[in-house]
């Protein structure tokens, strides 16, 4: 089955420069930015340039030189903002919700890197 990307999604639009957002950091292939409605004193998005759906879809179908970039920009942006434990951070977690029941919103691949307090257990009672 081939994965449907919808051009018009939120991210598409930040990528084409039609919404504004609070850049962290932008590499050949990727764009980092925080996310708008921030769970924690850190929540940044990490996603990719080309037009994947979801981890699902980027993780099967993005060249080696995509995946490389995409986890090189995310353990770089973990350095840079003070959470890497290789820094002296206190750690994150990494999310990519993926489909129905990940309780994806956005139909672009997108990492979160969450840090800056204790998150507790990944994850709550439905
Ligand atoms: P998810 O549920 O994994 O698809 O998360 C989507 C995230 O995107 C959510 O944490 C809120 C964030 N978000 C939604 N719209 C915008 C936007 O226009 N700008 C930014 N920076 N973040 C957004």
């Amino acid at each position: 089955m081939a994965y449907e990307y919808d051009s018009e999604n939120i991210f598409a639009k930040i990528l084409r420069g039609e919404i504004p957002n609070n850049t962290v950091l932008e590499t050949e292939h990727c764009l980092a930015f925080r996310d708008l409605y921030p769970q924690a004193p850190e929540h940044i998005l990490v996603i990719p340039k080309g037009p994947y759906v979801n981890f699902d879809h980027f993780g099967a179908e993005a060249s080696d030189t995509e995946l490389a970039d995409f986890s090189r920009t995310v353990a770089r942006i973990a350095k840079e903002i003070g959470v890497s434990p290789d820094a002296g951070g206190q750690g994150y977690r990494l999310i990519a919700n993926t489909g129905a029941h990940g309780v994806q919103d956005v139909p672009h691949m997108h990492m979160h890197l969450i840090g800056g307090r204790v998150l507790g257990r990944i994850l709550q009672q439905a």
